[in-house]
This record gives structure tokens, sequence and C-alpha cells, in this order.
């Protein structure tokens, strides 16, 4: 176990000795005793310094701060990837998107990303006794690879077909269309003589649009998000019909909030895993009025109390129900921050000094850190000791984590790149993975301190987002221990080093897997 072998030095730094070495039995399910529930709350776009308890101080995270106060606070924890789809892939499959095409940015209308039947996060906890749900952002694409998506009928595949028992989403992201919410494969309020129709292409219908009738926006774009207007606001993509299906941006996070809670409540008797996507705080952030103007830091900012209240909600409603202790709670993000990510809505002008990466480089999209080192905890009352981790975190590593927790065995071609790491989720290992690779345009290696960024010849910026994208031509090495801003590339200093990470990545790229064959 990588238990026994780990340095033990300060890492864990108010973890106690006693706590990391009091072994408490995995597979508790096997012995009978109930297992616990499991909560997954996934942010989108939240970025490392987005929040109080890493270190934000313009603006107050209350109730996220109180679940980092009661549960171990990783502060070198990753997002598979640097945006949104390929990082949600991994972190259902287990494995590395980038391995597979057409796992990047999925547009509104993607046929399902992740085959039906395939081997998953919540197929697996389902095979170990629990009830799975997801609510909230999906965004790996509906229906059937290759056929006509028919947004007015049965949506099929979808998530019940990798495990999922119920379903309430955004289908993709709050600025692409389709506008409206699918539960259980339908469309919730949909009138059938209003026929939805979605495209990526050509215009479609008649309805205004962005571009052509600016004069009915109440937030405008700053690049793209120029097509179809919904709820005032202009999106990616062109939809017609469906109009009494519309979500209301406004409404958003109390409807998935509300939808979660009622499946806390309907499944309080039996282990139930929940995955809790937020929109927040991704674009178009329109929070709700108990929040606009609240943060003083404009939308972005009010989006981020408004995330901090959904999570305030879902915890009290676990209070409510009495089963806080028995519920393994974690809260992260898909990806790093990004300000400006396609609509004036005063994110940059009203920034105030505040720092969404906190001390790192980059940020959304981004090969530097910024772009998946992102907030990460874990609460589990009696069980984890409160601390904070420098343990290196993925969340590829829930699946085979949990499947040490449940007793579920994963075969050789499952998840093959998830590592169990429950050692380190719980407080008990100081370590967590001896490399990890990260993805943005070109993949990253950590070994250690070190990281070492593949050569790219991708701008060295997106301009549109003013974000560094971490590409040069050239092979990048940074020692993050020394230099967590990634400001100093040791490449040329250390060829030897360099050589040896570059043939790593490159097998662990070749072998098609990073979980050693059992
Ligand atoms: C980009 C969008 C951005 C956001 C992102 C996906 C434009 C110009 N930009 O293409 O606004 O939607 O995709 O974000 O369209 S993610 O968090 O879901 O990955
Ligand atoms: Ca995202």
């Amino acid at each position: 176990m990588q238990f026994s072998n780990m340095s033990r030095r300060t890492f864990v730094k108010s973890l106690s000795m006693a706590a990391m070495t009091t072994a408490f039995p995995l597979g508790l399910g096997a012995q009978g005793k109930r297992l616990p529930n499991i909560v997954l709350m996934y942010a989108d776009d939240l970025g490392y310094g987005d929040v109080s308890c890493y270190g934000a101080t313009k603006i107050k995270t209350p109730n996220i701060d109180k679940l980092a106060s009661q549960g171990v606070r990783f502060t070198n924890a990753h997002a598979p990837s640097a945006t949104c789809t390929p990082s949600r892939y991994s972190l259902l499959t287990g494995e590395y998107a980038w391995r597979q095409k057409g796992t990047g940015i999925a547009r509104g209308d993607a046929r399902m990303i992740i085959e039906p039947g395939r081997s998953t996060l919540p197929a697996m906890l389902k095979k170990a006794g629990y009830t799975t749900g997801v609510v909230g952002k999906w965004h790996l694409g509906l229906g059937a690879q290759g056929k006509e998506l028919n947004w007015n009928g049965e949506i099929k595949p979808g998530p019940e077909d990798i495990g999922f028992d119920y379903s309430f989403l955004i289908p993709a992201t709050g600025d692409r269309v389709p506008c409206v919410y699918v539960e259980n494969n339908r469309v919730v309020g949909l009138d059938p003589s209003d026929p939805i129709n979605v495209s990526f292409g050509q215009p479609i219908g008649n309805e205004p649009t962005g571009k052509k009738n600016p004069e009915l926006l109440k937030m405008h774009p700053s690049h793209g998000h120029d097509q179809t207007i919904v709820n005032g606001i202009s999106r990616i993509g062109y939809m017609s019909g469906g109009k009494s299906a519309r979500w209301v941006d406004e409404d958003m996070a109390d409807t998935i909030t509300n939808k979660a809670v009622g499946f806390m409540e309907e499944n309080k008797n039996k282990p139930f895993f929940l995955y809790f996507a937020t929109h927040d705080i991704h674009v178009p952030r329109v929070p709700h009025s108990r929040f606009a103007g609240k943060s003083g830091l404009g939308p972005r900012g009010d989006a981020i109390l408004q995330l901090d209240w959904c999570v305030g909600k879902l915890l009290h409603t676990l209070e409510q129900l009495g089963l806080a202790d028995n519920t393994i709670v974690m809260f992260t993000s898909d990806n790093g921050p990004v300000v400006d990510d396609g609509y004036k809505d005063e994110a940059v002008a009203k920034l105030n000094g505040h720092t969404p990466s906190g001390p790192l480089r980059g940020g959304k999209y981004s090969a530097f850190d910024a772009g998946t080192r992102v907030p990460f905890m874990i609460r589990w009352p009696g069980k984890i000791k409160p601390g904070e981790s420098e343990a290196l975190m993925c969340q590829i590593d829930l699946f085979a984590s949990f499947a040490a927790l449940t007793n579920q065995k994963i075969s050789n071609n499952e998840a093959p790149d998830s590592l169990n790491t429950f050692n380190a989720l719980v407080g008990r290992d100081s370590k967590g993975r001896d490399h990890l690779i990260e993805h943005a345009g070109p993949l990253s290696l950590i070994q250690g301190d070190w990281k070492y960024i593949e050569p790219n010849n991708g701008p060295k910026v997106n301009r549109n987002v003013n974000i560094e994208l971490g590409n040069d031509p050239k092979p990048q090495l940074y020692n993050l221990r020394e230099d967590l801003g990634e400001k100093n590339n040791l490449a040329e200093q250390q060829p030897e080093k360099v050589k040896q990470m570059a043939e790593a990545l490159k097998k662990l790229r070749d072998d098609g897997r990073t979980r050693p064959i059992q």
C-alpha cells in the first residue's frame, strides 16, 4: 500500500499521526454496515483562488469554507483536463479523455460520448448497491452516435445507460442551446404543439439572434454567443420552439438544487450517490436576485455567492435528514477559472483585486497549473480527520478509490487511468499519486515536484479570454515546489530531466493505460 512507504513529511499539516494510522475498515458494505452516501458537488469553471478557504479575500464563501474546515482540504488536487467535457468524461470513466477522439468541448447537440453499457463510476457504485443520480450540467452528449437527435421524444441513450438511476440535466452548458432541462430522458415542460429544433450550423426558425437583434439583449456577448436569444441572452447555437420548456437562468441554481434535495430525500433510506454538477460559475452568469449585486465583484462574484448557497443548502439537507454523519461530501471544480468567457458581464472591470487563479499561472484552457489545479475537499464526519493535504490528487481516481471503499473489483480493461488513492482521499496518505498527466492543448506530466509541458505550437495566449495557454514550441520544465507560478523554465538547464520526463510521458501515452495491470 502507498501508505506504508509514504514520506512522513509535514504534508498533512494538522492531521495527527494517530489519525493517519488508525485503520477503519474498508468495504463497509461487505461487513453488513450501511455504505456511506456519496455526494459529489462539481462546480463549473471555479478557480483555485475563487473561494475564501483557498485564500480569496474579496469574496466570502462561508458554506464551502465550513465544509473544508470539517474535512480534508487538498492543495494539489486536479481536474483531469482544463475544460469541461474531457474532465467529466475522465471523472466518470476513469480514462484520460485525451486517449479518445471526440472528447473535446461538446456541442449542444453532441451525441453521447460515453458508450452505453460502459463501466463508469456510477455504474460501479450501482453494482455496489447505490442508487445513483445526476443533477445539473451534463455536457457529455445525449442520443445515439450517428443518429438524428429528436429533442421532442425520448432522448436516449442518456445517463441511465451509463449507470445513473435518475437524471435532471442541463444537456450541455448554460450558454449552448437547447436551453431546456431534460429529466429522465424527456424535456421538462415541453408543449408537443411547439416542438424544439436545434442547429449548430445554419440558423433555424425565425427567432431573434444576438447578432441581428442586440437591442433585445439583457446581456451582450463579448465574443461568440451571438445566436438564438433565450431569456434575453444570446447563446451558442440556434433553437426554435420549446417556448414553454425554456429555462430562466435566474432560477437555474434553485431549480437544480431543489432537484438534488428531492433526490436525497427520496433515497434517504438507502445508500445513494449524487453527482451534483452546478451551472455556476460558468457563463452566462445570471444569478437570482437574492445574489445579484451582492458580491461587489459583478455577476461572476455573485455567481460564487450563489454557488456557496447551493453547497449550504445541500449540507443543510443532509443534516435535516440525519444523514450528515454517514455521507461523504466532496466539492471541486471541472477546470480552472476564466473571467471573460464570452459575455460582457463586468467580470473583468469588477475584479477589484480578486485573483481567480490564486498563486497559479494560467486559467481555464491552460496547460499551466491553474487550468486543472482546483479546490477539492472531502468531508466524512468521524471517519476523516479535518486537516489539509498536499497529496497529488486527481478526480479521475474517484472511480478506483470508491471501488476500494465499496469492495468492487475493477478489471484491467475498466477505468484504465484511475488509481486507488483512497488513503490519500481520507487523509491517511500524504503523497497521493506518484505522477499525473494534465491535459489542456498539450499534455503535461507531473512527477513529484516536477512538471514537464510537452512542446506545442498553439498560440501562447487566448486573446478573447486573456489567458496564457502554456503553449510553447520548446519543452518546459518547472519545479512546482520552488516555483508554483511556473515562471522559471528550467528545461535548458536540465536536459536530462526533460528527456526522462518526455520519455515517461510518451510511455504512459503509448501504453494506453496508467493503472498497472494486475
Ligand atoms: C467555448 C466557449 C465558452 C465556453 C466553453 C466551454 C465561445 C467563444 N467560447 O467554446 O464560452 O462555453 O466553450 O466551457 O464560444 S466548458 O467549461 O463547458 O468547457
Ligand atoms: Ca467548465
